[in-house]
């Protein structure tokens, strides 16, 4: 698709997964496929921490590849749309609406208007359950337009459209994990000592959590020492409360019994890899973590964004299941066990010791799973489908 246009267009929920998503997916067409990409976006704020490159009050600026637009995804919002600028730069040949953010209409008419038409998707949250099979690739004629959206489903079956993933992350990733000198030089960039006999290495990047002050316990009254390294954000008020302060901030360090806590500084994207890469459990959440953490093929702990519904439970089961697939099943009972328990059920000072003690078993699977995983590459398979429509 090289030399042809996209516009992304995204709107921040909340948190950082929606743009986390698009972010990725915008580098990659621009910068792996040629693509002349555009990303629409309604909240800067977050987005630059992702990208510290990223001014905030600009409008329109462009980095790394990709142009960025601010636009006003609130269609109720008084603020004037810059629909001007939407119209102004003409419609892309492939438009991307993610999560269902809705475009504006005058966008869609202008869509409508346009010869050829466009190829217009929409980008679906990530689910390992069955039915995403079904309505991956399914067309919606618009009701009153001669246009046709197709939803597109991100997913772990060939069915589905598959999982983001950079051409050389797991090469990058394999030079890293056996590059011993590589590694010692990360954790000293950190400002973490070196590993002592037998210590434990994991990550935490979650929600605020009921089982997080019981898992800090056990992890302070184990016979392990624990080195948790923190990213700042939403969890960080938990932890500190454990630690019996009201407030931490990057650089802080804590310690209790066998656990230690370093507070990292919330990274650039492309600089959360290597953290998940060097250390030997991850604690992940949302969407698109939790894919870097199967990438990173260490054996890993997903919070899901929680739903009131309760539906984030049938979410997290799905994986379960696909992931554990051809695991013993006492030790994919290890792996549902603490999964459950980190989003709200099981008693997590059971699950842990009974997880932790298969960690070389669940490396190796997790590197299988990743190797698996890589042959269903989303943007591949996104452009495949463009050019089908197109
Ligand atoms: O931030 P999230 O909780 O996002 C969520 C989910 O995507 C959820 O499905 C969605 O419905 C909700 O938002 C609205 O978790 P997620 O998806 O893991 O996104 C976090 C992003 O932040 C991801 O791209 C990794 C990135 N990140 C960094 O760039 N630097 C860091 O230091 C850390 C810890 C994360």
């Amino acid at each position: 698709m090289r030399n042809n246009s996209c516009d992304i267009f995204c709107a921040v929920v909340d948190n950082y997964g929606d743009i986390g998503v698009c972010w990725r997916l915008a580098r990659q067409l621009a910068n792996e496929h040629g693509v002349s990409v555009r990303l629409w976006v309604d909240d800067l704020r977050s987005f630059g921490k992702l990208c510290l490159e990223l001014d905030a009050e600009l409008d329109e600026q462009r980095c790394r590849g990709v142009e960025v637009l601010k636009w006003d995804a609130d269609s109720f919002s008084p603020h004037p749309q810059p629909l001007s600028r939407l119209r102004a730069r003409g419609v892309a040949d492939l438009v991307i609406e993610a999560f269902a953010c809705r475009l504006p209409q005058s966008y869609v008419e202008a869509m409508a208007a346009r010869e050829p038409k466009p190829v217009w998707l929409n980008l679906e949250y990530l689910s390992a359950e069955e039915w995403v099979e079904g309505c991956h690739k399914l067309a919606s004629p618009h009701p009153t337009l001669p246009l046709t959206k197709y939803f597109f489903f991100p997913g772990f079956t060939e069915k589905t459209g598959g999982l983001l993933l950079e051409r050389d992350l797991l090469e990058r990733r394999d030079a890293f994990q056996s590059d011993g000198l590589a590694q010692e030089k990360y954790w000293r960039s950190l400002g973490v000592p070196e590993r002592v006999a037998g210590e434990l290495r994991v990550s935490m990047f979650s929600y605020e959590n009921e089982a997080m002050e019981e898992l800090l316990r056990v992890w302070a009254r184990g016979t392990q020492p624990v080195t948790t390294l923190l990213p700042e954000g939403r969890s960080l008020p938990q932890v500190a409360a454990f630690f019996g302060h009201a407030a931490g901030q990057a650089g802080d360090t804590w310690q209790r019994g066998k656990l230690r806590v370093h507070v990292l500084p919330f990274v650039e994207q492309e600089c959360y890899d290597e953290l998940l890469w060097a250390c030997d459990v991850n604690f992940v959440r949302g969407e698109d973590s939790c894919v870097r953490a199967q990438w990173a093929a260490k054996p890993f702990i997903w919070h899901i964004y929680p739903q009131h519904d309760g539906v984030h439970l049938e979410k997290l089961e799905a994986l379960r299941v696909r992931y554990t697939e051809g695991l013993q099943s006492e030790i994919a009972q290890a792996v549902g066990d603490l999964w459950l328990a980190w989003n709200g059920g099981q008693d997590i000072a059971l699950a842990w010791p009974r997880f932790v003690t298969q960690c070389e078993v669940l490396k190796a699977h997790g590197a299988e799973w990743a190797r698996r995983l890589a042959a269903n590459n989303l943007a591949l398979n996104l452009l495949d489908f463009y050019r089908q429509l197109a």
